[in-house]
């Protein structure tokens, strides 16, 4: 693709899709996600206000699921893009494989499932935590994790007032940080934009292809399916990102 030969900045903007390979569940797709809840109705602050374990017992699970899969092809190809001078990496996912992976610059438009941050918003910065619960931490492939009971059955608290801790994402209805937002829209400056693995129906995720466009950017999609972004963007190219990145990097 000499489009992405000769691209002085190229920005990839990635969905759930990329980390499919992984075996990380996507959100919409036919493996569905936990017990056929729509994240939609979960991944709210109002969800977490009405049920904190049951919103934690779903978080706890994509956790543990999250814990057993490695980076794939396709991060190791995003990442080796996001070495070059001009390449911007945007992600939905919360995962963390793209950090694994090695990727520069990640921007991570919804948060990550291994941060947490105080529910009271008592003021106490968003802090790591891999901590698994026993029963899921034996199934977990990293020997290196910290086996921490505490993170059991029980919700986890701030260490700063006691109070909820609840998963650092970006949930339905919570507004990105304005500085994710402000990375992104930078990003739409570039010759290439690839959006690879996404649905695309997330706003203001979703918006980013068309403003890159709008800016003047060749823009290209790379999933399994089309989306409604399929018909905006200069060029589809269906298939798998495991595979078609390999296959682009190497041409
Ligand atoms: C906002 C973090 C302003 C949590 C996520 C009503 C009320 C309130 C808001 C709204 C509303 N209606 C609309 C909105 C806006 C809302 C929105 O867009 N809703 C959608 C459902 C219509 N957006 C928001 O609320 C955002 N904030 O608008 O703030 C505001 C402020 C106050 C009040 C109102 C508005 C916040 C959005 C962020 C939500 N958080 N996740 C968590 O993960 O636990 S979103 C969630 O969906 C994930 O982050 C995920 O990344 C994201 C998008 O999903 P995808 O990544 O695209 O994954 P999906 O499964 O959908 O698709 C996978 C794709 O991959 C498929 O196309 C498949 O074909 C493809 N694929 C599969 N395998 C492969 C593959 N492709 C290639 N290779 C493969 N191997
Ligand atoms: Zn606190």
């Amino acid at each position: 693709m000499r489009r992405l030969r000769d691209a002085r900045r190229l920005t990839v903007l990635t969905g759930a899709g990329v980390s499919a390979a992984s075996g990380v569940p996507t959100f919409r797709g036919a493996d569905g996600l936990w017990r056929n809840v729509r994240p939609e109705d979960l991944a709210t602050p109002g969800a977490f206000r009405r049920d904190p374990s049951l919103v934690w017992e779903w978080y706890r699970w994509r956790r543990a699921q999250i814990a057993r899969c490695q980076p794939n092809p396709a991060h190791r190809v995003i990442a080796e893009w996001s070495a070059r001078e001009g390449c911007r990496v945007l992600t939905q996912n919360v995962d963390d494989l793209h950090l694994r992976a090695g990727t520069r610059g990640l921007v991570r438009l919804h948060g990550s499932i291994w941060e947490l941050k105080c529910w009271d918003e008592c003021g106490h910065p968003a802090w790591r935590d891999e901590r698994l619960s026993p029963d899921e931490a034996d199934q977990s492939s990293d020997t290196d994790r910290p086996r921490e009971t505490e993170f059991g059955r029980s919700c986890p608290r701030c260490p700063a007032c006691g109070g909820l801790a609840r998963p650092a994402v970006v949930w339905f209805g919570e507004s990105l940080a304005a500085a994710d937002v402000e990375a992104a829209l930078t990003a739409c400056d570039c010759d290439l934009f690839l959006t690879i693995g996404t649905s695309a129906i997330v706003h203001p995720a979703a918006g980013f292809v068309h403003e890159a466009a709008r800016r003047g950017a060749f823009t290209a999609e790379i999933n399994l399916d089309l989306t409604p972004a399929s018909s905006a963007v200069d060029l589809v190219i269906q298939g798998a990102a495991e595979d078609v990145l390999p296959t682009l990097a190497s041409a």
